[in-house]
């Protein structure tokens, strides 16, 4: 089979001509604009863009190395084949037509279902895979879809469908003109914000206190967002009793003054019901945080001028991650803090994805997963339920795989079992640049053009950003003659499998554009390449909610039904530690440990523990410490600090690079541990599905004490 007439790149020079470049930056939620200075075919220079509207010359440490992720020498750039343990290098034609030739072979033997799909984190990040890849993946008609969305914020969307009628109308609060910031379980000091795109989101933290207002932070750990706020404590996994908490003294206290919310809002008396058993009294001993305390942040909460509730990872990937995003719109709508300025509102961009919704679509529970019977959303399965449906056997087992952009392997709950379940498919194929602990099992790598070589716009997170702004930048560098777009390996198997041609993201982003609010051509975007400015976020409610009532929902009857399991969890013992995770500044999920640049200085894959639980467990900073969960167990040095409760232990995720047979030169030199070789399958938001790694139950025990006593009773 030929396929010439796939539209491959022309060959062109591999460098790019002297001068500067502006640039979106793609790897993480900030969507920084950057000023990029070529000189002889080299980035010699990379700062904030100043003229971008929305970040204004914002940078950070991982952005000045979009460069050095161009020139890693451990990026794929032609497919792989794997012969044995060998790897041998493939023609493109040949990769994707073996691909497809396999996947409908698994196909036509054991079903559509046999074929499963994983797409990680960069999907979004990548306006490419986001506008080409569904067709292909549809196509295969399989119903076994995961992502990384059910180990993210599969409760926001989870809320925002049962609130507001559809999973993206997600509220963004509102940090630039609030006077109040509740903030629940966020480090954007790490982490730069997240369904809250505000780049510099520091330097707006000071600007609400520069401006009189206030910000308060809730989190088991002092983290260093702590710097902007004023930081309390919280016990894991006990948010939503706190806002159950806020919300009992707001109706108490007839503090409530939702406004005109009021005339298209459902629900208020079912809600103050709910909260009515949750006194700062009944729930303080479980939060940490005293009664006196959360009655006063109540109060204050409802008195600011203005005010909006936020919460993010340690709120959502938790046992009650939908109660809590559920919870934390309902604290901003009573208040009449939504759909106003200062509160949370929701961002309408130039490429407005809900564009063509419907009303009253309800894309929830139309199938359960095969093994577990756990709820499909939006189409997809809960990836908690990845491995088990590939190691259990019996009909619809999957035992073919692609992944794209992703590693499970190092983001998923029991890592080490979907790493065996891997070892035991029939095909698996990766859509990576990457070899690493996830696509080291692929059969098959398809390494995409990415980075600096892509044409860029953020089609995902102008949805979450406090400004409304657009920005498409063309590629920096050229890509090579033996490189391809991930567009035309989508487009490659789309066509093998059905016949179907054109796979252009540029067609569908202009169309998008040209029929989104702002009515924007191409060309005028083309033309602006700081990006254009359409302003702030505007309210827009009721016109923009998608539910068939057409009126918020406050009390959505899910939401009750999940309260029982909530107080069960309060009346239970609190295990000796529960562990949580953190992000670091100069770190993204798993893949960024190949840049030696970010990884300089000492390692960071350390246990943080509190002084007062090192000395009960004798064990000094630096020291080996076993943590084990009821999945696994992990082997890793104590880092001593008061920045963490007692009791509450904390590890980075997305390390574990010790594993044998991956190709990042770098990470291999900075293994630590896998998180998520102890995050626990079973442990979910059985509301949502959405995976629990946060608050996981472990022990904690010194390394070296162990080996005395193992040795002492051998004698
Ligand atoms: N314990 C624990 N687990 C977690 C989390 C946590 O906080 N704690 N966080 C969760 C969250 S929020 C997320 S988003 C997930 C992330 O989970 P994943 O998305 O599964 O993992 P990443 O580490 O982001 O891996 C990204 C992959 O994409 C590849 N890649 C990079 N750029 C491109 C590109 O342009 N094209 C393609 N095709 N591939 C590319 C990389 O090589 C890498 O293999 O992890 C989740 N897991
Ligand atoms: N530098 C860097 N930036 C990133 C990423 C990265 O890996 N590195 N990843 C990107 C991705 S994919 C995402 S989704 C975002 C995430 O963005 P954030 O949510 O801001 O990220 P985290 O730093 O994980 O913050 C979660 C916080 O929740 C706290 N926490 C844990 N459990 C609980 C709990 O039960 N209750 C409360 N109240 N708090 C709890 C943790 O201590 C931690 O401080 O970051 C993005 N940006
Ligand atoms: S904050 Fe995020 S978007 Fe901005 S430069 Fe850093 S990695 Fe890139
Ligand atoms: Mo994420």
């Amino acid at each position: 089979m030929t396929h010439s007439d796939v539209p491959f790149p022309s060959v062109r020079s591999l460098l790019p001509a002297d001068g500067v470049y502006y640039r979106a930056c793609n790897l993480c939620e900030a969507i920084c604009g950057l000023e990029l200075t070529v000189k002889g075919g080299e980035v010699v220079d990379v700062r904030g863009d100043t003229s971008d509207p929305l970040s204004k010359g914002h940078i950070c440490p991982k952005g000045a190395m979009l460069p050095d992720l161009h020139r890693d020498p451990d990026r794929l750039k032609r497919p792989l084949r794997r012969e044995g343990s060998a790897w041998v290098e493939m023609e493109w034609e040949d990769a994707l037509d073996y691909v497809v030739e396999r996947l409908k072979a698994v196909q036509a033997q054991h079903g559509p279902d046999a074929v499963g799909v994983y797409q990680g984190n960069p999907s979004v990040h990548n306006s490419g895979t986001l506008l080409s890849a569904g067709g292909f993946l549809k196509a295969l008609g399989t119903r076994n879809f995961y992502s990384a969305t059910s180990v993210d914020q599969l409760p926001h969307h989870r809320a925002a469908l049962e609130m507001l009628g559809h999973p993206l109308l997600l509220p963004i609060p509102d940090v630039d003109r609030t006077d109040f910031l509740l903030m629940m379980g966020a480090n954007p000091a790490a982490s730069n914000g997240s369904i809250l795109t505000a780049p510099g989101l520091k330097e707006r933290l000071k600007a609400i206190r520069g401006r009189g207002g206030r910000v308060v932070l809730l989190d088991p750990r002092r983290t260093e967002s702590a710097a902007y706020a004023e930081h309390h404590f919280i016990r894991p996994g006990t948010d939503a009793a706190l806002l159950l908490s806020l919300l009992h003294v707001i109706f108490a206290e007839h503090l409530e003054k939702p406004g005109r919310l009021l005339d298209f809002t459902d629900g208020l008396d079912a809600l103050r019901a709910a909260a009515l058993p949750y006194s700062p009294e009944a729930v303080a001993r479980q939060t940490g945080l005293d009664a006196e305390f959360i009655r006063t942040l109540a109060r204050d909460f409802a008195a600011s001028p203005s005010a909006v509730a936020y919460g993010r990872i340690g709120l959502s990937t938790q046992a009650f991650g939908g109660l809590c995003q559920w919870l934390l719109n309902a604290l901003n709508i009573v208040t009449g803090n939504f759909d106003r300025e200062g509160g949370a509102m929701l961002p309408l961009p130039a490429f407005d994805q809900l564009m063509r919704a419907k009303k009253g679509e309800r894309p929830l529970h139309r199938s359960a997963s095969r093994v577990r019977g756990l709820p499909e959303f939006d189409g997809e399965f809960p990836s908690a339920a990845l491995a088990e449906e590939m190691d259990t056997p019996g009909a619809g087992q999957i035992r073919a795989f692609i992944s794209v952009a992703g590693n499970p392997v190092l983001s998923t709950p029991d890592g080490a079992r979907l790493d065996k379940a891997l070892e035991g498919l029939e095909f698996m194929v990766s859509i990576d640049p990457y070899l690493n602990e996830t696509t080291r099992h692929a059969d098959v790598i398809l390494p995409p053009a990415t980075g600096l070589e892509t044409e860029h716009y953020d089609v995902i997170f102008h949805h979450f950003a406090v400004r409304n702004t657009a920005r498409l930048n063309p590629a920096v560098f050229p890509i090579g003659p033996d490189q391809r777009f991930d567009w035309q390996i989508f487009g490659g198997l789309r066509e093998r499998l059905t016949g179907a041609r054109g796979n252009d993201p540029a067609a569908r982003l202009a169309l998008g554009l040209k029929h989104g609010p702002y009515k924007l051509e191409l060309d005028a975007l083309k033309a602006a390449p700081h990006g254009l400015d359409f302003g702030p976020m505007k309210p827009c409610l009721p016109q923009r909610l998608l539910n068939e009532q057409g009126r918020i929902q406050l009390a959505p009857q899910s939401f009750l039904d999940d309260l029982p399991r909530l107080d069960a969890a309060l009346s239970a013992p609190v295990p000796a530690f529960v562990l949580i995770g953190r992000r670091q500044l100069r770190s993204n999920n798993s893949w960024m440990h190949n840049t030696p640049r970010l990884m300089r200085g000492t390692d960071r894959c350390t246990l943080m523990l509190h002084p007062d639980d090192a000395a009960k467990l004798g064990v000094e900073a630096g020291e080996q410490l076993n943590v084990t969960s009821r999945v696994g167990s992990v082997t890793v040095p104590a880092e001593v600090t008061d920045t963490l409760m007692p009791g509450v232990v904390s590890l980075p995720h997305g390390f574990g690079h010790g594993r044998s047979g991956t190709r990042l030169s770098v990470a291999q030199q900075h293994p630590g541990a896998s998180y998520n070789d102890l995050s626990d399958p079973l442990l979910l938001d059985e509301l949502t599905g959405n995976a629990a790694v946060s608050g996981v139950p472990v022990e904690v025990a010194k390394v070296a004490q162990r080996v005395e006593v193992e040795v002492l009773s051998a004698d």
